[in-house]
């Protein structure tokens, strides 16, 4: 499947910050009233180590140690705060449940006031019943936002294109809220390590299923940060309460966030026509660095999602992601054909790396 250019030399590889420490955070999540091993398991990530393993123009890293600050440039501290220590304080409360998760949210007419109680403040800090936090839950979240850092490290250092390996993913992750299997938002915090080290404009360009919410609200008033997702419509889709055509950005970041919500079932030519667009849009933002939220739960057989590209489309998407012609920090999102996750993702990046 690699990628024997050539042009190939030495330098030429695709690099890819991995670790082991995820493999701790297994989610629950509900189905009905069922709780369930989550679709966003370990071997999603397993799958593509190994899948990266074996090709031989990768080279993997380790991340550098997570430096908060990196979090709470885009998250409130606070809600780092709870993240970091919820799960000793439901241990610490002793309930019978193995992992905590919220049953209650500050729904339309209640107060967004801070509880104290926990049970409370898990509703306070999410959106969605599925995901929970167990005893990896933590050192996995902290882990996959340093995977993250790191990535845009090497690219402010000067490599052309990084490949962060998160898990669990982030794109769902609001400022101050999780939900969607996401903790720390791992693109905004890619995307705000490169500002915050001197990269002028960024585009975040989301592909995918899901609508990335919590992108989108980080960088929804500011003009430094574009973002442009593409996604299955979330009038029926989750995060089903955000994600329009509407949704245009507000103050200084107005016209800065552009959404392309797709119906179930959209096809590869259907999407790549919107994708076109999403590549027309986002070059007009001139950012000096892309950030991709790199989900492949567009997948054909993805077991939870309704799109239909294959692997042969997620080659194609390497070479239009790498048209893009800037540095670019590519970040792990969703794919839950675990199977097939790490051949698709290895389809994106080696084709990537061959296109330039
Ligand atoms: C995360 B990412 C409840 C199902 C909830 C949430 C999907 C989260 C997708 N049983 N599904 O965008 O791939
Ligand atoms: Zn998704």
């Amino acid at each position: 499947m690699l990628a024997l250019r050539s042009d190939s030399c030495d330098d030429h590889v695709v690099l890819v910050i991995r670790s082991d420490v995820h493999a701790a955070h297994h989610c629950l999540e509900l189905d009905g009233a069922e709780l369930i091993q989550s679709w966003e398991s370990p071997a999603r990530a397993e799958h593509v180590d190994v899948a990266i393993s074996a090709a031989e123009n990768f080279v993997l890293e380790e991340p550098d140690p997570f430096d908060r600050s990196a979090a709470e440039a885009v998250h409130h501290p606070e809600y780092v705060d709870f993240l970091s220590t919820a799960w000793r304080r439901w241990t610490a409360e002793g309930h019978r449940a193995p992992s905590a998760m919220a049953f209650g949210w500050p729904a339309r007419r209640f107060r967004d006031v801070r509880p104290r109680n926990l049970e409370a403040q898990l509703g306070y800090y999410s959106f969605a019943a599925d995901c929970s936090i167990g005893a990896g839950t933590w050192p996995a979240v902290a882990d996959s936002a340093a995977i993250a850092q790191t990535a845009a490290d090497r690219v402010v250092g000067g490599e052309r294109a990084v490949f962060a390996r998160c898990r669990p993913p982030g794109h769902h992750a609001m400022k101050d809220q999780f939900g969607g299997y996401c903790y720390l938002n791992n693109a905004a915090i890619a995307a705000q390590r490169m500002r915050n080290a001197g990269v002028g404009r960024v585009a975040v360009l989301d592909v995918d299923y899901h609508h990335g919410n919590g992108t989108q609200d980080i960088f929804y008033d500011r003009s430094d940060v574009s973002v442009c997702s593409i996604h299955a419509d979330p009038f029926e889709e989750f995060p089903y309460f955000l994600g329009h055509d509407d949704e245009v950005g507000a103050d200084a970041g107005a016209g800065h966030n552009l959404n392309l919500p797709l119906p179930r079932g959209t096809d590869a030519r259907t999407w790549f026509a919107t994708l076109e667009h999403a590549g027309a849009w986002v070059e007009s933002q001139r950012p000096d660095a892309l950030v991709v939220s790199l989900g492949l739960d567009t997948f054909v057989d993805d077991p939870i999602s309704h799109f239909q590209l294959r692997r042969v489309d997620f080659a194609t998407l390497g070479v239009r992601l790498a048209g893009f012609g800037i540095p670019t920090v590519l970040v792990m999102e969703g794919g839950y054909a675990t199977e097939e996750l790490g051949h698709n993702m290895v389809a994106v990046l080696a084709a990537f790396d061959a296109a330039g």
